[in-house]
């Protein structure tokens, strides 16, 4: 946790704030989990009574602008030792503090009695605050007492009383819960969460490996290939999200989007301080803030802005805020998406690479009219509106499919070679013959390609075709056909290129699988194969390209300079485009007096990516500009960034 005088004297210049927003965006690691939460005092997955304690308090929350703005969250009552979900381990221990925004994720089981014990911790000046459950009929009933007062929305509870609230968890689902208070305000300064209602009876077909396409559970996926990571912990609070058979999901992501004024939480601290103790339900003991005109600079997605929505769940830099957004997944896998608006404003979500299924809309099933056991009905929506108070569940995925590009990042020539580039120590010329002697004691491929930088004359410089190679025991040959006329020696420079039999083993495993398309055009004859659900069509067209991938032939795609396109290491709006992007995001300094097209693109763009590692990043993203800035700056906001990765990469949900 940074100390808060530091972040404020660094919010003081504009060109501080870019500098951080510039290392934070560096620094960040791949950091990814799904829908983490509390228990209670029952296990999920039974329909037993759960309990939970919770407070109301204050804290102050982190912005990425340096900013720690004055809030009110609901946690765990001091002391309290919530069971945390889901049971995988996390990098970082879970944590459920006496204030977070949102506030904790309960989660239950479908039919639980749910007991809520809230305690009013909040100032006393504050007031009065509650809790309204919109899906759920409470069967609590108001004391009417003036510990727990009858509100106009709900049953209240007096600042340093108790209130209990019970309902039946009755809808399986995502559902909001927030304060039922004086909500302009109470809402806006963080009294909302989530709760997460799991399905009593998961279909059994979610849990037996068709239909369901992700490697959980896959015991050898991986350990066959030599790849490190699998199995995957498993990360999902179910198998299914509803008791439906087409209900089934393989990750899960819960995303909270609400918005804040800083004015108003100003306003609200410098009344509390001002009234600090004064007796509660005396004349003058309450705020009068106004919460109009409304001008938001923070836009949240789980109480976080861009980029530390990016960090991991848990991370110590935001003790009240534990919840990242970052989701990531493996091509063909269904992503359930959680979504709920809090907060006062309508956000336009807009969920790059492929359209969003609507399963539910708070906790409502969507059926087919027809056959409501077998076939769901909810729209296929390209951008999906949070609604204040409105949850929905939707389902996602990507396959690449239509691309034209090949997501697994396939070596067409079958070989797995490793890419090496090898000091040039002699280039000489004879009629149009090149022949370049480098260091190492290995030979290309004939046909293959080589691409040559930093030789003197810079003619020398370029993609070529090997002609022909031979192997040293120090050093080692191969000619090309050079297309500049005129040339006699050269000097300097390395040559980039396909080497087989390298000490290290093939740097990728995919290269040399096959794939044969279903009825729908998908690679799924053995759901352990590494390319299960590649889109067949698209087999063998990397994204890759020579000199910065392992392609000896080049790729489709050529990377764009990151100084132009990028979003700190994320490419925005264009596919990551593989490990070996980075490589050339890091090249070492060169001269451009000797090779115009030597370029050195510092700061690199994706070395915090592991080296495996190679897939696609779309933003995930509020359409509305505005919102995608904190506090006027970009980027920012609402703002997040969806990682697929091909199947050899274990994605670890565990930060
Ligand atoms: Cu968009």
């Amino acid at each position: 946790m940074r100390p808060m005088n530091m972040k404020n004297a660094t919010s003081k210049t504009q060109l501080f704030q870019a500098l951080i927003v510039a290392v934070t965006l560096l620094l960040a690691p791949a950091a990814f989990a799904a829908a983490p939460g509390i228990t209670g005092t029952s296990a999920a997955g039974t329909s037993a009574a759960a309990s939970f304690s919770l407070t109301a308090q204050d804290a102050y929350l982190n912005q990425p602008d340096g900013n720690a703005v004055y809030s009110w969250g609901y946690g765990c009552v001091s002391g309290s030792s919530p069971d945390f979900v889901p049971k995988a381990t996390f990098a970082f221990p879970p944590l459920c503090n006496t204030m977070q925004v949102p506030g904790p994720t309960l989660v239950v089981t479908e039919g639980a009695t749910v007991t809520i014990n809230l305690t009013n911790n909040l100032p006393t000046a504050v007031g009065n605050t509650s809790i309204l459950f919109p899906s759920f009929q409470l069967t609590s009933t108001c004391a009417n007492s003036s510990a727990n007062p009858q509100g106009l929305l709900a049953c209240e509870v007096a600042p340093g009383q108790t209130i209990t609230y019970t309902f039946v968890a009755s809808a399986p689902g995502t559902h909001a819960y927030y304060s039922g208070t004086q909500g302009d305000l109470q809402i806006e300064m963080g009294l909302y969460g989530a709760i997460i209602v799991l399905p009593a009876k998961p279909p059994a077909n979610c849990a037996n490996g068709t239909s369901i396409t992700n490697l959980y559970g896959k015991t050898d996926y991986g350990t066959k290939t030599g790849i490190p990571g699998f199995p995957e912990q498993d990360f999902r609070l179910s198998t299914a999200a509803y008791d439906h058979v087409k209900s089934c999901y393989d990750r899960e992501y819960l995303f909270q989007w609400a918005e804040m004024d800083p004015r108003i939480h100003q306003e609200a601290l410098a009344q509390v301080q001002a009234k600090i103790g004064c007796s509660a339900g005396m004349p003058g003991c309450s705020l009068d803030v106004q919460t109009e005109p409304y001008h938001p600079a923070y836009f949240l997605i789980n109480g976080r802005s861009m980029p530390d929505l990016m960090d991991p769940n848990y991370a110590g830099e935001y003790p009240h805020q534990p919840y990242n957004g970052n989701p990531h997944i493996h091509p063909g896998e269904l992503l359930l998406i959680r979504t709920i608006g809090q907060g006062r404003w309508q956000h336009p979500f807009h969920e790059h690479a492929n359209h969003v299924r609507i399963l539910a809309r708070d906790g409502n099933l969507i059926l087919s009219p027809t056959v409501p056991a077998q076939n769901l009905a909810g729209t296929l929506m390209f951008n999906t509106d949070t609604t204040p108070g409105d949850a929905f569940d939707g389902i996602f995925y990507f396959s690449g499919r239509g691309l034209n590009w090949d997501p697994y990042g396939h070596h067409p020539a079958g070989t797995g070679s490793a890419i090496a580039a090898e000091a040039i120590t002699a280039i000489s010329e004879s009629g149009k013959t090149v022949t370049v002697t480098y260091s190492g004691s290995q030979a290309p491929a004939v046909g293959g390609n080589v691409t040559i930088a930093g030789v003197t004359p810079s003619g020398y410089n370029g993609t070529f075709t090997i002609l022909s190679s031979t192997a040293g025991s120090t050093t080692s040959t191969f000619t090309y056909a050079d297309p500049t006329s005129g040339l006699r020696a050269g000097s300097g420079g390395s040559a980039t290129m396909s080497l087989p039999n390298s000490d290290s083993p093939p740097n990728d495993p995919l290269s040399s699988l096959t794939c044969t398309p279903d009825t729908n055009g998908y690679n799924t004859g053995n759901p352990a194969a590494l390319n299960y659900y590649e889109w067949c069509q698209d087999h063998n067209k990397p994204v890759q390209v020579n000199p910065f991938g392992d392609v000896a032939s080049g790729g489709p795609a050529t990377l764009p300079d990151p100084n132009v396109l990028t979003n700190g290491q994320w490419y925005g709006g264009t596919p990551y485009l593989g490990p070996d992007a980075s490589l050339r995001a890091s090249m070492p300094a060169c001269d451009t007096s000797l090779n115009a097209n030597c370029t050195t693109l510092l700061p690199s763009n994706t070395q915090a990516n592991p080296a495996n590692e190679r897939g696609w990043a779309f933003m995930w993203h509020s359409h509305n500009e505005r919102e995608i800035t904190t506090n006027n700056v970009f980027p920012g906001g609402m703002l997040m960034m969806l990682l697929v990765d091909s199947r050899e990469f274990a994605i670890d949900e565990s930060q």
